[in-house]
């Protein structure tokens, strides 16, 4: 058999334990299993079992219908029998109880078993997939404990999937919801697929694009996500659609879209109805309004929470929630677009009803490789507020590169907003406890797609999978989500795994240093984002290089303290403070929040000129140091990925020298100083690097054809 690694399944990959005595072992406690409860979700969850236990032992799993001749036993506590279930101590409390599961070793009837338990039957699928992380990363199986429930109630993949398969920013292939064929053919994808999401514990997708196209408020493909959420319903995931404000004139014909006319009000309801009357559990909508370019209710000189409560409102009757994004910025160019979704949103705390949810996107620019955490966060205490990450790569490589997103994922989860005082992090704002909340969400951008290995990068799967267990636990560690992760994708070899830590675990700052140092933002190729742009002119400002860098003789940076913006003074204290003096600013963010002078002394004694130079060199080194790493895994990685990787990390320091080389010359322009000692010399001409063009980027309609239809 020609055993191929394609990487198709994910961290699902159940390859025979090698370790004789432990694979023993671990057939031994699994042994025979024991089935407590029937329905659609336990038997996917009994399937997976089946499809791990034959992965690892090369055998089939047992059954037993008789609870005394079981080793392992699997059911909703509710069908466990008390002298099961009473020695389960669920620990953990709270709303999200209906998802908790337990794992554990225990006596019945004078016998050793092992019991997964769910507090319903997703809990329960949940916990197998738990238990087989356990196998796969060969973790001791004879005293387990386990009580786990998570800490946000919607845990949430954006798709920014067109309907004609396209995927805005998407950078592994075309989408996998294959519209035209549905609701007949149900691609064998959205099986794995499932899976995937179901072991992450992921339980709500939006499948289209938040630039949505209106046809997908129509009757015919409500009924197509009708026959993706009757599929997806058992693997406990619920279907949300991103919706254009619109849809009243442009599929209604209706002559306005005013969120308080009365008839548009009727012509949502009535859509509510429909979809509901298709989709009973139909997860409501994702909203993207006013907001480059897009409709909305400020169309009408309504507010954002007069928008979203029309919404909320037709959705309530049947549990439905609005989703309504805090990314916004519309035609008219802010002094600091950074400022604009906390001026739009701060003054409406407190004015949404309670089936909305507000998400703000992580930073107040646009998913950069470094932000400050958003300053909504802690200052709308009285409205539910998302977080929303970006897993696709759109500012950190697109597929290309090697950058694992667990450490920019916590950074900001991490950070502590003061809001109410030391411990305000922002991880407490998103699960609801600091301001007493139950309506939670942590989303995120897909970087999903029809490539052999759903995410374009063999890597880029550690993203995906990072971002889910951070959804269901913010407080886990980025580098034991790296290691369970290397463990159950690529094996044991002690030497590859770490290798393989380090390597990810480096790699955030390394392409921070290479891209975008010491608080740089918003500098790289126009339109499809790919590449180095920091001499991007023309158009809307805002959407220009220089309006985020100021680079001028004087100095660099965008000058959010008081002499500028004072975009700093949307935090609480101290941070205000803090972001707001140069002397006290992170040197991480310093040019997110200053106008630096070239001669400006930086802690380690250099001037700003030459602590950029180093930082860019730094980058390129950084990756240089990857590359070697990598080649040393040769004899621990499979031939087909190893290739793989080698070549797109190959790519990776091109590009990362690419970065360096020009944006340092384009800096030096402004700066007129020359290299400082010890790095190595950026090569190449300025004006070359800006007359370089590049087309048919992914994740972007072609801009030739677009040409072509001006
Ligand atoms: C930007 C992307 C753009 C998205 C937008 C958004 O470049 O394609 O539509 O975010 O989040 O970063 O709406």
């Amino acid at each position: 058999m020609y055993n191929r690694e394609y990487g198709y399944d994910l961290w699902m990959r159940y390859r025979p334990i090698s370790d004789n005595n432990l694979a023993l072992r671990y057939q031994g406690l699994i042994g025979k299993l024991c089935t407590m409860s029937q329905n659609e979700t336990v038997a996917i969850a009994v399937k997976e079992l089946k499809i791990a236990y034959h992965g690892f032992f090369s055998a089939d799993l047992s059954f037993t219908e008789d609870l005394s001749k079981a080793s392992l036993v699997v059911g909703r506590v509710s069908d466990l029998p008390d002298e099961i279930s009473g020695q389960i101590e669920w620990s953990e409390k709270g709303n999200l109880l209906s998802q908790a599961f337990a794992i554990k070793n225990l006596d019945y009837q004078g016998r050793k078993i092992l019991v997964i338990a769910g507090q319903s039957s997703i809990a329960l699928l949940y916990g197998v997939f738990h238990f087989l992380r356990l196998v796969q990363t060969h973790e001791p199986l004879d005293q387990l404990n386990v009580v786990s429930m998570p800490k946000t109630a919607l845990r949430m993949l954006n798709h920014w999937d067109n309907l004609d398969l396209s995927i805005e920013r998407g950078y592994a292939g075309a989408s996998i919801f294959d519209w035209h064929r549905l609701p007949g053919y149900l691609h064998p994808r959205y099986e794995d697929y499932a899976r995937a999401q179901a072991s992450l514990g992921i339980n709500v997708i939006t499948i289209n694009n938040v630039n949505a196209n209106p046809i997908s408020l129509t009757t015919k493909y409500i009924i197509k996500l009708k026959a993706l959420a009757d599929f997806f319903r058992a693997y406990g995931i619920k279907i949300f659609l991103s919706i254009r404000f619109s849809g009243p004139m442009e599929i209604g014909g209706l002559k306005t879209n005013d969120p308080l006319d009365a008839g548009v009000r009727d012509w949502w309801k009535k859509k509510a109805e429909e979809f509901y009357h298709y989709i009973p559990d139909f997860g409501g909508y994702l909203v993207k309004a006013n907001s480059e370019g897009q409709p909305g209710p400020m169309d009408y000189n309504r507010s954002h929470s007069d928008g979203a409560n029309m919404l909320a409102q037709s959705l309530e009757p049947f549990g439905g929630i609005v989703i309504w994004r805090a990314f916004v910025y519309d035609h008219k160019i802010d002094e600091d677009r950074a400022k604009q979704p906390y001026n739009e949103f701060k003054p409406l705390d407190g004015q949404f009803l309670p089936n909305v949810i507000v998400q703000v996107k992580n930073g107040p620019v646009d998913f950069q490789p470094r932000e400050p955490f958003h300053p909504l966060f802690g200052a709308m205490p009285k409205t539910n507020l998302a977080m929303e990450f970006q897993i696709t790569q759109e500012y950190l490589g697109l597929a290309t590169h090697l950058v694992y997103l667990a450490p920019l994922f916590k950074e900001v989860l991490d950070a502590d907003t003061y809001s109410q005082g030391p411990g305000s992090s922002v991880g407490k704002v998103i699960d609801g406890s600091l301001e007493n909340k139950s309506l939670t969400c942590m989303a995120a951008v897909a970087n999903v797609g029809t490539d052999l290995n759903w995410c374009g990068h063999h890597f880029a799967q550690a993203n995906w999978y990072a971002f889910g267990r951070l959804a269901w636990d913010h407080q886990l560690d980025s580098r034991e989500i790296a290691l369970e992760w290397i463990k159950m994708t690529f094996g044991h070899n002690t030497t590859m795994v770490m290798t393989m830590a380090q390597l990810m675990m480096e790699s955030r700052e390394i392409s921070v240093n290479y891209r975008t140092p010491l608080g740089l933002h918003h500098i790289m190729g126009r339109g499809h984002h790919y590449g180095p742009g920091p001499w991007v002119t023309g158009g809307r400002a805002d959407w220009t290089s220089p309006y985020y860098h100021r680079a001028d003789e004087s100095g660099l940076g965008f000058d959010r303290s008081v002499t500028g913006s004072n975009g700093a003074a949307q935090y609480f204290k101290p941070w205000s403070d803090i972001f707001g003096n140069k002397q006290s600013c992170p040197e991480s963010l310093l040019l997110w929040f200053h106008h630096v002078s070239w001669d400006h002394k930086m802690k380690s004694g250099r001037t700003l000129w030459e602590e950029l130079c180093y930082k860019y060199d730094e980058g390129v080194k950084g990756v240089e140091s990857m590359v070697k790493q990598w080649e040393t895994l040769g004899p621990y990685v499979d031939e087909s990925r190893f290739n793989e990787v080698r070549s797109l990390m190959a790519m990776q320091l091109r590009e990362a020298i690419w970065f360096k080389d020009s944006c340092l010359l384009y800096f030096q322009k402004f700066a007129k100083r020359p290299w400082p000692e010890g790095m190595v010399e950026p090569q190449g001409k300025i004006e070359e690097f800006e007359s370089h063009e590049d087309f048919f980027v992914p994740g972007i309609p072609n801009p030739f054809a677009a040409k072509l239809v001006e």
